[in-house]
C-alpha cells in the first residue's frame, strides 16, 4: 500500500541548492516511491549549540511503498553513499540531512527512528516549507494543523523564502 510522506531536506555545506536537487531526484528514484509536491527552497539561520553557516531547507511530500524503516535506511544511503557525509559533530554541518517528518498517521518510537519527528513543531525551518505544502494537514499527537502550529511560533531562527530567478 502506498503512504504519504514528508521528509525534510536541509544542507549547509557545498552548493546547497544543486545539493537539494540532487536529493529530490535521488529520492524520486527509489523503488516504489514518487514525489508529489516540493516546497520552495529556505535559506534559514541555523538552530542549535553549534555555530555554523545558513541552511537551506525544503520539503517533499512522496507517495512510496517503503515501509518507514525501509524509507529511513534509502535516506540514509543518500546522506552517506550519494553526499558522502560522514557522521561526525552532533547538530554540526551537514552536507544533506534528510529527516522523515511524518509517515502517514503513523506513529513510531524506536531507537533508530522517531515519527512524527519529535522537533519539527519547535522549528520554524520546517514548518515553514511544511505549511506551504499541507496548511491543514493535522498534526496526528498535537492535533493541531501546521498553518497553527506555525502562527504560534516565537522569534526562533529567521527563514527567508528563496525567490524565483523569474517572476
Ligand atoms: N538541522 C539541524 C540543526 N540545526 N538549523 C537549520 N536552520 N536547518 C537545519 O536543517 C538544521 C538546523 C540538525 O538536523
Ligand atoms: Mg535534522
Ligand atoms: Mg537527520
Amino acid at each position: 500500500m502506498e503512504e504519504k510522506v514528508f521528509i525534510a531536506l536541509g544542507s549547509n555545506e557545498g552548493d546547497r541548492e544543486l545539493n537539494l536537487l540532487r536529493a529530490v531526484a535521488e529520492i524520486g528514484r527509489l523503488a516504489g516511491t514518487r514525489i508529489t509536491a516540493l516546497s520552495h527552497f529556505y535559506d534559514t539561520e541555523p538552530v542549535g549549540p553549534v555555530p555554523q553557516g545558513n541552511f537551506l531547507n525544503a520539503v517533499a511530500r512522496l507517495e512510496t511503498s517503503l515501509d518507514p524503516h525501509g524509507l529511513l535506511a534509502a535516506l540514509q544511503r543518500i546522506e552517506t553513499e550519494v553526499f558522502r557525509r560522514k557522521r561526525t559533530v552532533h547538530w554540526g554541518p551537514r552536507i544533506m540531512d534528510l529527516d522523515i517528518l511524518f509517515y502517514g498517521d503513523l506513529h513510531i518510537s524506536g531507537d533508530d527512528l522517531v515519527v512524527p519527528h519529535p522537533r519539527l513543531h519547535e522549528r520554524r525551518f520546517v514548518l515553514e516549507p511544511l505549511a506551504e505544502l499541507a496548511p491543514d494537514l493535522l498534526h496526528p499527537l498535537l492535533g493541531k494543523k501546521m498553518r497553527e502550529l506555525l502562527d504560534g511560533l516565537g522569534g526562533t531562527g529567521k527563514v527567508v523564502r528563496i525567490q524565483e530567478a523569474v517572476s
